[in-house]
Parts: structure tokens; sequence; C-alpha cells
């Protein structure tokens, strides 16, 4: 990925989330990834990176499923991708006292909200450098830093669960935190997508302990924002300019876990991206 590309797709989230300052802040990024590209450039000329997508879509739609089923059970993907599922555990299990900072987060918005979030930045900067090492052509990550800042962090700052410090805070860190980590940047979206109906009922079917108060009005604020950041239609356009984004419909009722057909067709799906984005 050239750094101009990087600075375009940064600059895009950049747009949204520091108006003000995006010119300083831009040129700043584009000066550290053009650092990181000459060294990783002159250590290994001829090395072929390895390429990245994240799964994207609302609370309960499937990206767990999705990612096991097709990854692991399907001829087209099982040599070609490894996965890597969002860290729910570490939210769930935190230090020697065992904290669950999740359940917290939902006991206490106000209180938690602001912490939580940072808590699971740091988790996906751990878990990315964990998986690093891999040797198969293609990481499939479950979800990403982008969907924490466009979705997450916009729907608790919009419900008044983190306040104007917090969210200045938050802000202040990402994109310079975010530029010198170029791992965290994908080579493109999966999304998964449904409607908030299907991903409410879904969660009232998994009952995982902590999400008993996640209402379907939240998960209604949850999918729009999803909708507004991947679909370029839909928003201001401005969302990922510059990473792809294969969107595949999870409507009405697809279950992986029995649909041999759909597990097939879409993991064909992600293999003819996977081929696009590496031509590109
Ligand atoms: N979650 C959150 N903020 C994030 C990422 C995740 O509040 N930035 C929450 C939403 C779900 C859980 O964590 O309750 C992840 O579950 P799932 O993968 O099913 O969406
Ligand atoms: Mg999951």
């Amino acid at each position: 990925k050239s750094s101009e590309q990087m600075v375009e797709f940064l600059q895009s989230s950049v747009g949204i989330v520091h108006k003000n300052h995006a010119e300083s802040i831009t040129s700043f990024i584009k000066e550290s990834v053009d650092e990181e590209l000459k060294d990783s450039d002159s250590s290994k000329p001829s090395q072929k990176k390895r390429l990245t997508f994240c799964v994207e879509g609302n609370i309960s739609v499937g990206k767990s499923t999705f990612l096991q089923r097709i990854a692991n059970e399907t001829i087209e993907l099982r040599d070609l991708v490894e996965i890597v599922p969002e860290p729910v555990d570490k939210w769930q299990n935190v230090g020697p006292d065992h904290f669950n900072i999740l359940d917290a987060f939902y006991a206490e918005p106000h209180r938690y909200a602001y912490t939580f979030q940072n808590y699971v930045f740091v988790t996906r900067v751990m878990q990315e450098r964990e998986s690093q090492s891999g040797i198969k052509p293609l990481r499939l990550m479950e979800r990403s830093v982008f969907s924490d800042r466009m979705v997450f962090v916009r729907a608790v700052h919009e419900a008044n669960w983190m306040n104007e410090m917090e969210i200045s805070i938050y802000d202040s860190w990402f994109d310079p935190v975010v530029s010198s980590l170029p791992g965290l940047i994908p080579d493109g979206f999966i999304y998964l997508r449904a409607s908030p109906d299907t991903c409410h009922k879904r969660m009232m079917h998994r009952k995982r302990s902590e999400e008993g108060g996640v209402t379907l009005e939240y998960l209604q604020g949850l999918h729009e924002k999803h909708e507004s950041w991947l679909l370029p239609s839909k928003g201001s356009g401005s969302g990922v300019l510059s990473v792809p984004a294969l969107v595949l419909d999870c409507e009405p009722d697809i279950d992986f876990n029995r649909d041999i057909e759909a597990k097939q067709q879409y993991a064909r799906q992600v293999a003819e991206f996977f081929e696009f984005v590496k031509k590109k």
C-alpha cells in the first residue's frame, strides 16, 4: 500500500474526527508513514505483504460465526485465511482480580464508556501485534479501531455516556497513535449487513449476560453509523475512501451453522475480494 493511499485514508477519517486541524495532523501522518515505509522497504525488498481485512457489523449480526464457519470449513479459504477474533474475552477478564469491563460498561455506561473504549483500543493494538507473525496470505480480523471510532465512540458520545472532555481526550490521541501503527490500517473491510431487528433477535437468542440491557434503539443507532461509514452512497462519502469494502447481505436469516450453500458462496466472494485487492 502506498503512503499516498494511507494518507488519503487517514485524511478521510481525520476529516470527520478533526475537522478543525485536519491539515496539520495530516502532514504529521504523512511524515510518519513515509518514515515507516522507508524502513520496511530497505529491510525486506521482495517480501510480499500479507493482507488484512476487518470484518464489521452490528452486535450479533453473526461476525464470529461467519469467521469460524467460512474460514475453517471451506476449501476456498482454509489455506488462505487466519482469523483473529475480537478480544471480548480480554474485556471480560481483566487482571488478577478478573474484572469484567464489558459488564461494568453496560451496568454504568456514564462511568465506564471512556475507560472501556480506551481499553478496547489498547487490546486491539496488542492483538494486532500478537497476530503479525502468521504465514497465511490473508488475516481476517473481527472489527477494528475504525469501527470503534466511527460507530461505538460516536454512539456513546451521542448518548452522553462520554462527556465533551472525554471525547476530546479520545480524539487527541486517536489519529496520532493510529498513524504510528500502520498495522492497524486494513487493506479492506467486509461489512456483514443486516437490519437492527434481525440483530436484536439474534442477540436475545445468544443471551450474552452483559448485553441484557442493550435495546433495539441502541442497535438502530449502531446500524445507522455502520451504514453511513461503510456505504458511500448513504453517508457523506467521506468514510474510508481508499480502503475498499465488500458488503455481504446477512438478511433475513442466513445461518452459517446450517446453510452450507451460503457458506460456500460467501467464502467465494471473500476469495474474489482478496484477489481484487491484491491486484490493486
Ligand atoms: N463493543 C463496544 N464498543 C466497541 C466494540 C465492542 O461497546 N468499540 C461491545 C458491543 C458488544 C460487544 O462489545 O456488546 C462485542 O460483541 P459483538 O462482537 O457480538 O458485537
Ligand atoms: Mg463476536
